[in-house]
Parts: structure tokens; sequence; C-alpha cells
């Protein structure tokens, strides 16, 4: 007779217990850095409904950061814990891949072994069945063997639910989020609504999952466990009472060896966060070149995003310049920006040429809406207006064959270095595929008004496929380059530097 529960089945549950836990204990790490939810399409303070931190936020734009706004952790809960987004968002990447994998691995053997009919119910009586099952649990009783099939309808039932309508739920919700996919598809937003519907969603899915995971492995050792449990974890035929203990073994041992392996990844992240970076980062790209890097932001074609979307609140990352980092960026503010000048070149082009504000105003002007989003979470949609970057690289002339970057340089300064050392000036690397797509623009106003200071004043950078942190703000400088492994940390940015991040926005 064939095994109830072959061995690839058991591989894939197991893999797919430690993959969710990658995932979930991740997930935290990232919610962890903005611990608010929100059903609009912007993510103004107190607007909340629900929050895990009891700091109150100013409602006035410009004096609090999100940076501030992020919660420690600790690694036994979160991966890999202590406020390292970048990291975290790493894991959760890794781990979506792999999840997915496995679980069309699972869904796939399923269909070809013909086991997919013990958990996809083929007759209406499964609710009724279902119900009589639920009304004896309810009264703290368990159904009789019979009932199992090896599930009986209650199980077939929740596992539908969870593998065909839940695990769904959560790619299509995460796919949301992410701003190479948003700017891609614009519409496909508009179905849920706005990036916080669909992080609320995601984060209701996970609270489902986690409820789902509990009962899961509660009922496993509650329902019938001498008969089950050999049967699930040693793969022998049923009813083996003489294997219960050797069972029980094993499954508890299982729980506490993924479980302190799940915690050994957070320690092992911290013990070199560099050397985590490298590996996640690696580990990871393969993905986002197949998925992710060839999408090209149609946001200002498709104008899916109207006037009437437009935010009331747009967090700030990064506060304005202050006069001991850069008295010159404050001085040409007093001045209203008179005798400010975008240098653009370096080395590479041979030449450097210097641009007012109104040299830039006399360009051709791109105008769109769109959505800026943090890593961390937040939102936000404006009309957004500038120059678009490849138009001011050209007047350097044809590209140089060399370069393969642009680097943009800020009168800012870093948040944060990592290893807190002084801060140096905030930069960021764009590789050639963002710098020429059609939404990439040195923006000088936001809804149809010159650029706030604390959102860049007098120009900022806006990749619409990417995540802000890719944005530089207050540019000073842009100029093309062979590589970036000199430059900072060597990792393509400040907030690739100090955060972790990949050197990849779109995710
Ligand atoms: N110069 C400078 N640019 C910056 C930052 C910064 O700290 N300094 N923060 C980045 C990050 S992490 C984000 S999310 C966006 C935020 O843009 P906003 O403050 O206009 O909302 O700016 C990006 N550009
Ligand atoms: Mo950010």
């Amino acid at each position: 007779m064939e095994a109830d529960f072959p061995f690839w089945l058991r591989a894939s549950h197991l893999f797919n217990f430690v993959l969710l836990g990658i995932l979930i204990r991740s997930g935290w790490e990232i919610l962890a850095s903005l611990p608010r939810l929100w059903w609009r399409n912007d993510s103004k303070p107190g607007t909340e409904w629900l929050r895990f931190t009891k700091r109150k936020l100013p409602t006035e734009e410009g004096v609090y950061t999100s940076l501030m706004d992020e919660r420690s952790m600790s690694p036994l809960l979160s991966l890999p814990g202590r406020e390292n987004i970048g990291l975290g968002r790493h894991w959760h990447g890794l781990g979506v891949m792999l999840w997915v994998l496995n679980g069309l691995f699972y869904v796939i053997m399923l269909f070809a072994t013909g086991l997919w009919t013990r958990i996809i119910p083929t007759s209406w009586d499964v609710f009724p069945e279902a119900w009589e099952s639920l009304t004896i649990y309810a009264g703290f009783g368990v159904p009789s063997i019979e009932h199992f099939q090896p599930y009986d309808a209650l199980q077939m039932l929740t596992y539908t639910g969870v593998v065909f309508v839940l695990a769904p739920l959560m790619i299509l919700t995460g796919l949301a989020m992410s701003p190479a996919i948003r700017s891609r598809f614009p519409w496909y937003l508009k179905i849920f609504g706005g990036v916080q519907v669909a992080r609320s969603l995601h984060f209701i899915c996970h609270t489902a999952f986690i409820i789902f995971l509990i009962m899961h492995v509660g009922l496993v050792f509650l329902v019938h466990p001498e008969y089950n449990l050999p049967h699930m974890m040693l793969g022998i035929e049923a009813n083996q009472p003489e294997y219960y203990a050797q069972a029980f073994t094993v499954a508890l041992l299982g729980i506490v060896v993924v479980i302190a392996f799940l915690i050994g990844l957070s320690y092992l992240s911290l013990a070199n966060r560099p050397r985590a970076q490298r590996f996640l980062v690696a580990a990871t790209e393969p993905g986002r070149q197949l998925f992710l890097n060839w999408m090209r932001s149609r946001m200002s074609k498709q104008k899916v995003f109207t006037e009437k979307d437009i935010s009331e609140f747009h967090w700030t990352n990064g506060l304005p310049p202050t006069e001991d980092e850069s008295p010159e960026w404050l001085a040409h503010r007093d001045e209203d920006w008179a005798d400010w000048r975008l240098e653009v070149g370096g080395e590479l082009s041979g030449e450097t040429i210097q641009l007012s504000l109104a040299d830039l105003q006399a360009m051709p002007k791109q105008e769109y809406i769109g959505i800026q989003s943090c890593m961390q979470g937040w939102t936000a949609t404006s009309k957004w207006a500038g120059v678009r970057l490849r138009d001011v690289l050209d007047l350097l002339g044809p590209r140089p064959e060399q370069a393969k970057y642009v680097l943009i340089e800020s009168h800012g300064l870093a948040q944060v270095m990592y290893d807190n050392r002084p801060r140096e000036p905030f930069y960021s690397v764009i590789p050639l595929r963002d710098v020429n797509e059609d939404d990439t623009i040195l923006a000088y106003e936001r809804n149809d008004r010159p650029l706030d200071e604390h959102l860049g004043a007098p120009l900022r950078l806006r990749v619409e496929s990417s995540h802000g942190y890719k944005m530089v703000k207050w540019v000073r400088k842009i100029e093309w380059v062979t590589d970036y492994a000199d430059i900072g940390d060597g990792r393509g940015g400040t907030r690739e530097d100090s955060a972790m991040q990949a050197f990849n926005g779109r995710i």
C-alpha cells in the first residue's frame, strides 16, 4: 500500500514550517520598523487602525522621521532583531522565494499523486460534516476516529482554505507592496485601494496563518495522537500505537530544533551584518532579476492615479541639512536658490556643467501622479514634476562607454552610519535601467508647488519603480561612474551601507 504520508509530503511540510518561521519572524522585523497600520491611501499619523507603539506622533510634516519611529525587537522574536530592517527584508525576500517554490512543488505533487482528493472537498456534504466536527471541538470533545480518512471534513475545509485562499492572498497582497510591480501595473494596486490596504490585509492574513499554525500543531498532539503521530511522523501505516512514544519524540524534537534554528539565524545575522547582507543579497538577486528588473514604470503613461488620490500627509525620512551639516545649502535656501547650481559631470565625461534651477525648469517637464514608499512601510501619493534624469545627463553628450551607473550626491548627511562613524553625505547609485525610465526624474515640484524643504528642496531624485531610499533629497551633484565598489562602503548607496538594504530598490 502507498503510504498516506509519503516522504515528499513530509519533507515539504517540514520545509514549509521552517520557511513560515522565517517569513513570520522577518515580517515582524519589517512591521517593527513602522509599527502602524492604515486603511487609507496615505499613512497619516493618528489615523492608524492598529499600532504597536505608544509613541504619539506630531501631525506636522517635516519634524519627525520614519527612522525615529522604528522599534527594536528581540532577536528571539524577530529576524534578525534589533532594528535591522534591511536584513529583515532580505530574509523575507529569501523566505518568500523558497516558500513559493516549495508551495508549487507541494501543489504539483498533490495533483500528480492524486492525494488532492484528501484535502479538496468534492461534495457539499463537507459543510454539514465540518459543522458537526466544529460542535464537537467546541464542547472540548474530539470527533471519533472514523471521521479521519486521514482528514475529517473540518480539516479538509481548513487545508483547502489555507493552501488555495490564504496563501495566494498573502502572495497577492505582498506583490502590491513592491514599487516595481505597482509602477508597472498601477491598476493592480487600484484593486486593493492602495498600498496601505494591501499592507493591512497582508498583516491580517499573517494573523490567520499564525492562528492556523497554533491550532494545527496543537490538534496534532490532541486529536488521536497515538493513532496519527506514528503515521505522520514516521510515515508508517496508521494505528501502530507501539510507535507512539518514538513518534511523539520526533515531533517534539522537530519543533524544538526548528525554533532553535530560526533563532540561530538571528544571531548568525547579527554576528556579522555585512556578511549576512552579502549572502542574502546574492541569494535573492536571481529572483529580482527574473521578476523585477525588467519592469519599467508606467505610472505617467497609464494615469491610473488622479488628483483625487493625492495624499493628505507625506512622511519624512531624513531632515533638512542644518547649519553644521551644510551651511551652503542654508545660504542658497535663504536666497531662494538664485545662485544654487546642480553639478553635472565628473571625471568620466571629461567636463562638468552647472545648471541653475531656471535651467532645469526650462527643460522638458515630466509630470505624473505617483506613489512614494519607504522600505519601512509608509506610502504617499503625490503629483511630482521635474526633469528626466536621462535628459539632464544627455547634456553631457553621448554616454561614455565605461559609464554604468549614475552617482547622486546630496547636500545633506546620512541619518546614521552602520558602524556609528561620523555621518557622511547621503548618496545613491542608480543603475542604467532606472536612469532610463520615463518616470525617473529630478523633481523640483510636488502637488504644483515648489518642493518643500523637508522633501528635498530645491531638487530631489524620484525613481517611481524603487523604494524611497534610492531617492536622494537636496541633490547637489550627479555624475556618471563605472562602478560603486569604491564609493562609501561599496554597497551602492547610503541606505544600502547603513541599513544593509539591497542595491536594487524594487522590492
Ligand atoms: N539626502 C537624503 N535623501 C534621502 C534620505 C536621507 O536621509 N537624506 N532618506 C531616504 C529615504 S530612506 C526615504 S524613504 C526618502 C523619504 O523621502 P521624503 O522624506 O521626501 O518622504 O528619502 C530618501 N532620500
Ligand atoms: Mo526609507
